[in-house]
């Protein structure tokens, strides 16, 4: 027997072949606390940019909060689908969204919603890019439609995001619009051959090229890397060289790939990147708080260099901040309590920091008459004692200009540390295998562990301490609180039988043999600060040279900032090693012209040796100062 239908209240009783798809789909939101407004932003070339806003209901005469990502603006602007503004964006805006901001999010050019080309971190106009736009306009056209079709805008807007947002950010800052009046790049990609995502010091990041599967093998959000064994070090290792790895996914249809293989020296296509050096050439005209986090997996060099490059333009000392957390890559804006097991902080460090330092940053500058906010120059966690600090420049220590010296920790024979001048043996030596690199973290290598890439900064470097492949010089147990507050400076004398090669040096606080409060931290060897150096750029980043086989070189570099106090009964340890795999692609040990395309022959065994003698005294510079 038929059943009669009960009519709903919208009319008609509904077929049964009704398409169950409706062709359009409203969601009900009388009743949110906010707006969603989502437009397409007409750029000067003509290209839209799809642009999400959030709209606190009833607000008036407020302040403006712009990302432009390459991620997917409706990520951020959905967290939860909530009629509670709040809990729509993103879990940073919380603070924001309740107090009556309004937030936009907009994909860059070319990604997800919007229109044009995209192009990675597309340089500016000039020698690079031969079109009329950049981030820089398409923040400034941004900004121009935002507050002329923004009725409850008080014509102020503030750029922040981290990472890919952080440099769309940093760039905003070029010629900036007159209504941009903050700024807050937060791990921004500053420069990608130097230290941020791409190379460290010449040395490739190969790990980074999942990053290209997803990112520009589609315009929304790509596939994840084609993988056979479940560990990296293994599929990389296979592979041979990072070219014919990126080749076997394909990616040697991405220009971007093609672009950085081209590219292995830090030559003009760099150089004109490099967007400290940029900004530095610019006027200062908009307050800048330059956020970067100690244990930056992916852009540990942007905030700190950026910050560096423009600070002497701020003569009052009152435009340009740097605040430094002892987080991970982008941790700033997630709840930041623990780093893998060797760092408990005291508290949501990252929740904390935006509640006193960043929002207030935002309100002095962005609300009407916003309250002066108490903030000073350098806001930066100290690992070791956990605790704040506030300084009025950065670093504390340095080679020139600063009012304390660095002092010189010498490597010494029989493997110690010491900040005497070594006596005694001349080096000690390794063999260091292509075949057989040494691993970044202890195996299996794993890309579908994010913790393991978010915390592997903070990682116990006992496997590594471990191989013959690796010197390990340690110090006696201190006495005394050491505090370094700056970049340690790494100074090698060494030689290898090769005609190239990687230096890696890493800088260790080894804990007490017993830690009875925590024991998972007993004898735990906690990375400080960590660089590679890739041989070839000893004497020029620009133009690479062989190394001559068995000549005792001198490798300088910096390694990244540190503000950590080495506690009594801690000691120093320092390792060196000759890859850091599949981090980095291996070097062959041969010089070969472009090391992206190494043949199998090329990579060959190499005895390395360390010198800590008179003329030869290998060393790292500390930024010692006196503790807290
Ligand atoms: N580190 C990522 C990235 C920045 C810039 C270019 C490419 C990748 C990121 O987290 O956005």
């Amino acid at each position: 027997q038929a059943q009669t239908p009960t009519q709903t209240p919208t009319g008609a009783p509904t077929p049964p072949m009704t398409p169950d798809i409706p062709a359009t789909f409203a969601a009900p939101t009388q009743h949110y606390d906010y707006e969603k407004r989502t437009v397409m932003i007409p750029m000067r070339d003509g290209v839209k940019l799809h642009t999400i806003l959030l709209v606190p209901k009833g607000v008036k005469d407020a302040p403006i909060l712009l990302t432009r990502t390459p991620y997917n603006a409706k990520t951020p602007s959905g967290r939860f689908n909530s009629p509670y503004a709040a809990a729509a964006g993103a879990q940073m805006d919380e603070p924001f969204l309740a107090d009556g901001y309004i937030r936009a999010y907009q994909d860059v050019r070319g990604k997800y919603g919007s229109e044009g080309d995209y192009v990675l971190t597309r340089p500016l106009r000039g020698p690079l890019n031969d079109t009329p736009v950049d981030h820089a306009t398409d923040a400034y056209d941004t900004i121009e439609w935002l507050v002329k079709n923004t009725p409850e805008t008080n014509g102020r807007v503030g750029v922040i995001g981290s990472s890919y947002p952080g440099f769309t950010s940093a760039m905003a800052l070029i010629d900036p619009h007159p209504a941009l009046k903050a700024a807050v790049p937060q791990s921004p990609m500053i420069d990608g051959w130097m230290g941020d995502d791409w190379f460290q010091n010449g040395a490739f990041r190969q790990t980074m090229l999942a990053w290209f599967m997803r990112q520009m093998t589609e315009k929304g959000a790509g596939p994840d890397l084609p993988r056979d064994a479940l560990d990296d070090y293994e599929n990389y290792l296979r592979a041979g060289n990072a070219w014919d790895f990126g080749r076997r996914a394909g990616l040697d249809q991405i220009p971007a790939f093609r672009k950085i293989v081209e590219h292995p020296a830090y030559d003009a296509f760099w150089q004109n990147q490099a967007l400290d050096k940029i900004l530095a050439r610019h006027p200062l005209k908009v307050p800048t708080l330059w956020v970067g986090s100690l244990f930056d997996q992916e852009d540990i060099y942007g905030a700190v260099h950026a910050y560096r490059a423009t600070e002497a333009k701020d003569a009052g000392n009152d435009m340009n901040f740097l605040a430094l957390g002892a987080w991970r890559h982008s941790g700033v804006n997630y709840e930041q309590r623990q780093l893998g097991a060797a760092i408990k902080l005291p508290g949501d460090t990252a929740t904390e920091f935006r509640r006193k330092v960043l929002k207030p940053f935002l309100d002095q500058h962005l609300k009407t008459n916003g309250p002066k906010a108490d903030i000073a120059p350098v806001t930066i966690f100290e690992t070791g004692s956990m605790e704040w600090r506030r300084y009025d420049r950065w670093p504390l220590a340095c080679e020139r200009g600063c009012a304390t010296q660095m002092r010189p920790l010498y490597l010494q024979p029989g493997l110690k540390l010491g900040f005497e001048p070594p006596k005694g043996a001349a080096y000690d030596e390794y063999v260091s295998d292509p075949a057989k690199p040494v691993p970044f973290v202890p195996q299996p290598v794993r890309a579908d562990d994010p913790d393991q890439w978010r915390y592997w900064l903070v990682s116990d470097q006992r496997h590594a301490a471990s191989r013959p492949d690796v010197l390990t010089y340690v110090s006696e147990p201190l006495t005394t609180p050491l505090q370094i507050s700056g970049e340690p400076i790494v100074n090698l004398f060494a030689s290898t039988s090769g005609t190239d090669s990687d230096w890696v040096v890493k800088l260790i606080d080894v804990h007490p043999d017993v830690v009875p409060s925590d024991l998972a931290l007993s004898g735990y060897q906690m990375p400080i600060a960590m660089e590679i150096f890739r041989g070839r750029y000893r004497n020029s980043f620009e133009t690479p040279s062989p190394v001559p086989a068995g000549k005792v070189q001198t490798y300088r570099f910096e390694l990244p900032t540190a503000n950590h106090v080495f506690q009594p009964g801690h000691r120093i340890m320092v390792q060196v090693q000759s890859s850091w795999f599949p981090l980095y692609d291996r070097n062959p040990q041969t010089y070969v012209e472009n090391i992206f395309f190494a043949p199998p022959a090329a990579y060959r065994k190499a005895t390395q040796r360390v010198f800590h003698t008179r003329g030869a005294a290998s060393s790292i510079e500390l930024p010692v100062v006196p503790a807290n």
